[in-house]
């Protein structure tokens, strides 16, 4: 089972025109409210903080950017930058964890929209631990919202009653010895209900003196999200082009944002932390894979 690249990538490179996106943009959130594609990604420019920008397609493929970032860092917590943006509709709300990283370390940080311009801050919800990689649930399981989120080098769920207060901490998937994802995952888009399944694409590093970033898929019990029913034997997608092999951080694909499009799933990967593309599979063969 692979992911197949759209022809157009890349989808979107470094604006030279602009300070704030002249070195680097990846890693989006993407989101579809079944007219547009609303992107929210982000960039590195001369001062290499990291700036959330956005962009808005019809077609998911070409997509238009405002000239100015919509999230930037406004609190100490966010010195270094905002990074690493995973979005999920609740209740009419756009809630977006982000990677607030500053001298602190990282930490895994909430804010909401409804409009992807104007936004509602919460901060820093899960303190005093070095975290990334977060991700929402779009629904309550058992009566608690559940989030992922990454203690190195594992993934991890917590759950809450409010969005801002989460405990009940409990690891649910590790590296795999000499296998693709062998030094460290973490949760890739917010997890997609199926009838199999709540599937959860994530991204594993393989240890390597240079590691390389892969996509992979997980399926968890739709009931208790704890339970990893399967997991790729082999990545799904792993960088092999040169706009992946090589620019801000060589070797890497790495994905915040998966949506279903009408029998696919559209999977935004950031490329070398430099690009963002676009690489698609069928709901069908993703089923098949999770019934052999
Ligand atoms: C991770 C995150 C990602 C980045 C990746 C590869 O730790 O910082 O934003 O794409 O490393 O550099």
């Amino acid at each position: 089972m692979r992911l197949e690249r759209c022809q157009f990538n890349p989808l979107l490179s470094p604006n030279p025109d602009r300070i704030w996106e002249n070195k680097f943009v990846f890693n989006p959130a993407v989101v579809y409210d079944g007219d547009l594609f609303h992107m929210v990604y982000r960039a590195q420019g001369s001062d290499m903080v990291s700036r959330l920008g956005y962009a808005v397609s019809a077609d998911g493929i070409h997509f238009n950017r405002l000239e100015e970032p919509v999230f930037s860092p406004e609190t100490d917590d966010e010195l270094y930058g905002v990074e690493d943006p995973r979005i999920t509709l609740i209740d009419g709300w756009y809630y977006m964890l982000y990677t607030a990283y500053s001298p602190y370390g990282t930490r895994v940080s909430l804010a909401r929209t409804k409009n992807f311009i104007t936004w509602e801050r919460f901060g820093v919800v899960i303190p005093d631990v070095d975290n990334k990689d977060a991700a929402l649930f779009p629904e309550k399981i058992s009566g608690k919202y559940v989030m992922l989120h990454r203690i190195h080098p594992d993934i991890w769920l917590a759950f809450s009653d409010d969005l801002i207060h989460w405990d009940d901490f409990v690891k649910i998937a590790s590296p795999r010895n000499d296998m693709w994802d062998d030094l460290k995952i973490g949760a890739g888009a917010p997890p997609i209900k199926t009838e199999y399944g709540w599937l959860l694409l994530y991204h594993g590093v393989k240890k390597k003196r240079r590691p390389i970033y892969m996509l992979g898929f997980m399926l968890l019990d739709l009931e208790d999200p704890r339970k990893v029913l399967k997991r790729s034997d082999e990545p799904i997608l792993k960088p092999e082009l040169p706009w992946e092999k090589f620019g801000g951080v060589p070797n890497v694909v790495f994905s915040d944002a998966m949506i279903e499009f009408e029998e696919e799933y559209y999977v935004y990967y950031g490329a070398a932390d430099n690009h963002i593309a676009l690489a698609k599979i069928s709901k069908e063969e993703v089923y098949k894979w999770i019934k052999e």
